[in-house]
């Protein structure tokens, strides 16, 4: 089922503006339009738009696009897009709205935007991409198919792939128009993903008329993880401590506080809930709470963390729990934001998943950790960073959701290794506790000198084949780079950039995920949403915009 991937067309964007070839990087102006280079509408438009009087704030975002309508080449903007969110921000008194474009009522796939509005009621901004109408006329207006069908053929598919299916953590299947390489599908993008066989979170693609697979991806897949794919346990050894989840949840719950000592020896504390005389390693005083739980180096089922008092010994689930109580901490804290979805989703860690696995992931309901084989990897909850980057995985998922495939992919990656190294001040490294224990030094990727682990630090060195969904852990590098130079300055490829700290370096990163990069953003599209938020923050003609466009010149990103 390999193909050409689920979203490479839609994010086959690349910014051409009038010139390419700028004069030296750090004097050349910004763009103020860029357009999608397969579709040739705007990506991003940076010029203040003036809303006609009398109209409210979405009314001024749907006659802004209404008059690009040609640019575009959409017919009328109030039929092709769907207001999805609208968050205002109280910093700079904007307000932002989060559309997607539809046809017939039907959302087109990959084709959301960003629109911001300033205190004055005019359009500041655009983000985005945008499927001209013409090519989506040719999808079928009536599904044939249930979603409920669609969902069994992904489900028979991925089965046939990997082995029987244990239990599903999600199954959901959207009704879309699919346009790849100029032909649009009315087809259902279907998610299913699970922990047993192997860890799964597959997109599958449903003709929605024809029942026919488009295509299918499992985004928990990787070369590195094919390679120890033999080694994952199809069996595992129950445990006498299995507890029914029902009565559990029934039972009278107190908080308390609880301790124990994590994997590199350090005493950690974090929250602990008694009910009955046992206590679970679960939280519930951040948003709709933290718990940890353990796979018992197996894949099929999760077992409670338990103790008969407020101390735990399994180091593995310590460190878990009480790092996802920083991380959460750490987002609350700096940026108000309520867990992955700001709505106060439950956070699930799940660790001594699988036997000797030297991985950790995010898939969409957990965080999952290996144990590592020892020598390779410790367990790796025992790193605050990946702990953080995984995390952060669900944090872009809730906001920009970059699709995880080539630049947009990349973007995604590098955003979870920025924030593992905010989170994890102390360096510019990634995975630096966990990885090698034998090896003291080293990492797994470095934000600060990505060239020091094979990494590009220079988008002219991308890679731009289909491995590892086109180089999301490589291609990284260039973005990490820009991040690192931002905040700490230097002098790169000979473009010198001023360094204006962490503290400022995560509030334009934040502040450009949330509002500014949408599903399909590529590196320019990141370099316009970080001039953007840095400008929002610290005002056009502040050092901070101006060491943005030093540090993304300096990776090549003009
Ligand atoms: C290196 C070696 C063996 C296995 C791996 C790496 C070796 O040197 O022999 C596997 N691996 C681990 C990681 N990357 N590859 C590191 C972790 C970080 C967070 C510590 C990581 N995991 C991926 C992620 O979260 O993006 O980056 C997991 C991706 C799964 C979806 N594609
Ligand atoms: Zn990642």
């Amino acid at each position: 089922m390999k193909k050409k991937s689920v979203v490479t067309a839609v994010l086959a964007t690349a910014v051409l503006g009038t010139s390419l070839v700028s004069a030296t990087p750090s004097f050349a102006a910004e763009e103020k339009v860029a357009f999608n280079q397969e579709y040739k509408t705007p990506s991003f438009i940076g010029e203040k738009w003036v809303a006609p009087k009398g109209l409210d704030k979405k009314q001024t975002v749907i006659a802004f696009l209404d008059a690009k309508k040609g640019e575009f080449k959409i017919k009328n903007a109030a039929d092709s897009f769907k207001v999805k969110s609208e968050t205002a921000d109280k910093a700079t008194k904007s307000t932002h709205f989060r559309l997607q474009q539809q046809v017939n009522g039907v959302p087109v796939f990959g084709a959301d935007s960003a629109v911001s509005v300033d205190a004055e009621g005019n359009v500041n901004s655009f983000f985005g991409q945008v499927v001209p109408e013409e090519i989506l006329a040719d999808a079928a207006t009536e599904a044939k198919v249930s979603g409920k069908e669609a969902l069994k053929i992904a489900s028979k598919a991925i089965a046939k792939e990997v082995g029987k299916l244990g239990k599903l953590d999600k199954e959901k299947a959207e009704l879309f128009v699919y346009a790849v390489d100029g032909k649009a599908t009315l087809a259902y993008v279907t998610e299913v993903s699970f922990l047993d066989p192997a860890p799964g979170r597959y997109i599958t693609v449903v003709d929605a008329v024809s029942g026919k697979i488009l295509e299918q991806e499992n985004l928990i897949h990787d070369d590195k993880y094919d390679k120890q794919g033999a080694k994952v346990a199809t069996g595992y050894t129950t445990v006498e401590s299995i507890k029914d989840e029902a009565a559990v949840a029934d039972a009278v719950a107190a908080n308390a506080t609880g301790s124990g000592y994590g994997i590199l020896g350090n005493y950690q504390t974090f929250e602990v809930t008694l009910s009955g005389s046992t206590y679970y390693l679960r939280g519930t005083s951040r948003g709709l709470g933290t718990e940890t739980l353990n796979a018992n180096n197996g894949t099929s089922r999760l077992y409670y963390v338990t103790s008969t008092s407020t101390t735990f010994s399994d180091a593995a689930a310590v460190d878990a729990e009480a790092y996802a109580e920083r991380v959460y901490d750490y987002y609350k804290n700096n940026f108000g934001r309520n867990s992955v979805d700001n709505a106060g989703q439950q956070l699930l860690s799940v660790v001594h998943y699988s036997r000797k696995y030297n991985n950790a992931f995010w898939n969409g309901t957990y965080m999952v950790y290996g144990d590592g084989d020892g020598s390779v990897f410790r367990p790796l909850s025992a790193g605050l960073d990946v702990i953080a980057h995984e995390m952060t995985h669900g944090v872009t998922e809730h906001s920009a959701n970059l699709v995880y495939q080539n630049e947009s992919g990349a973007l995604n990656e590098s955003i979870s290794d920025i924030f593992g190294a905010m989170v994890d001040r102390d360096d510019w490294l990634m995975g630096e506790d966990v990885y090698t224990p034998a090896t003291p030094g080293d990492a797994l990727r470095s934000i600060s000198n990505p060239a020091a682990y094979g990494d590009p630090d220079h988008y002219s060195k991308r890679y731009t084949g289909t491995e590892d969904n086109g180089g999301v852990h490589t291609n990284s590098g260039i973005n990490n780079k820009a991040a690192y130079l931002l905040s700490d300055g230097g002098t790169h490829y000979g473009v010198t950039v001023t360094g204006i700290g962490r503290e400022a370096t995560e509030k334009i990163y934040y502040r450009a995920l949330t509002l500014y990069l949408t599903s399909s953003s590529n590196y320019a599209a990141m370099r316009q949403a970080a001039i953007q938020a840095a400008t929002d923050l610290y005002g056009a003609t502040s050092t901070q915009v101006n060491s943005v466009k030093q540090a993304y010149s300096a990776v090549g990103v003009n």
